[in-house]
């Protein structure tokens, strides 16, 4: 049988999330162990993803286009798979609960920004706000800047993925994405879109900007999932 790479990808993955319930539920772990160093972070993966340096700065990366937008000509839609499609005005999106939160920012390129102060909505709250239909397993993010990507609806349903408008007290600066963007601790930052315009759920995967022109689909720090 010739080797998949995507089938291999898969099944790393499965085994990362094995390795997280067996962390999570104090069960000893048996199978491979995520790569990287340093103690473990709160899901148990160290805090070093192997391959990444650790940064005090936080670099600029896009596709070179940083659109500037006012906050009333902001909006979020929310679309697809849902029971009540919905766009959000800047004040009917600062009137969704607010969160802080305290999450590290893996970039591809082989920096990590650890213990980034973020302020914001979670991606789950909004989601089940508009009320996410059961065949709903994908999502689609596209951006003001024609920047796209896509997850699992189940990576982008976890707990600390935020659509943030904040970064260390201070309102996100429109070179890091403000006035909102999405940021995925779990996965490489380039699955979390600056200028965030639209969610779309769907019931099958499309790649994104980069997923298209190579990156990696699943995207897993733990694993040096980078490239295809
Ligand atoms: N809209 C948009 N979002 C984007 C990108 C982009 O070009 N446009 N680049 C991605 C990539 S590849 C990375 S590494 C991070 C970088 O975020 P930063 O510039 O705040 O460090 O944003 C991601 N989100
Ligand atoms: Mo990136």
């Amino acid at each position: 049988m010739s080797y998949d790479p995507d089938s291999k990808r898969i099944a790393d993955r499965e085994k990362l999330a094995q390795y997280r319930k067996a962390i999570q539920q104090k069960q000893k772990w048996k199978g491979p162990l995520p790569q990287g160093e340093g103690p473990p972070n709160r899901d148990g993966s160290p805090k070093h993803p192997p391959g990444q340096k650790i940064v005090e700065n936080w670099p600029v990366l896009d596709i070179g286009i940083q659109p500037e937008i006012p906050l009333e000509n902001w909006s979020l839609t929310i679309s697809g798979l849902v029971k009540n499609p919905k766009m959000f005005s800047w004040d009917e999106f600062m009137a969704l609960p607010q969160v802080d939160d305290v999450s590290d920012f893996h970039c591809v390129t082989s920096w990590s920004r650890l213990d980034n102060k973020w302020r914001g909505v979670k991606f789950s709250d909004i989601a089940n706000h508009c009320g996410i239909l059961p065949e709903a397993k994908f999502v689609y993010i596209k951006a003001y800047d024609a920047y796209s990507t896509n997850l699992p609806l189940e990576e982008a349903m976890k707990y600390d993925v935020l659509l943030v408008h904040q970064w260390e007290g201070s309102p996100l600066t429109r070179e890091h994405g403000g006035p909102v963007r999405m940021i995925t601790p779990q996965l490489y930052a380039w699955k979390g879109a600056k200028w965030i315009g639209e969610i779309e759920f769907r019931n099958k995967d499309e790649l994104g900007y980069w997923e298209q022109r190579g990156y990696s689909n699943t995207a897993e720090p733990w694993l040096n999932d980078r490239y295809c």
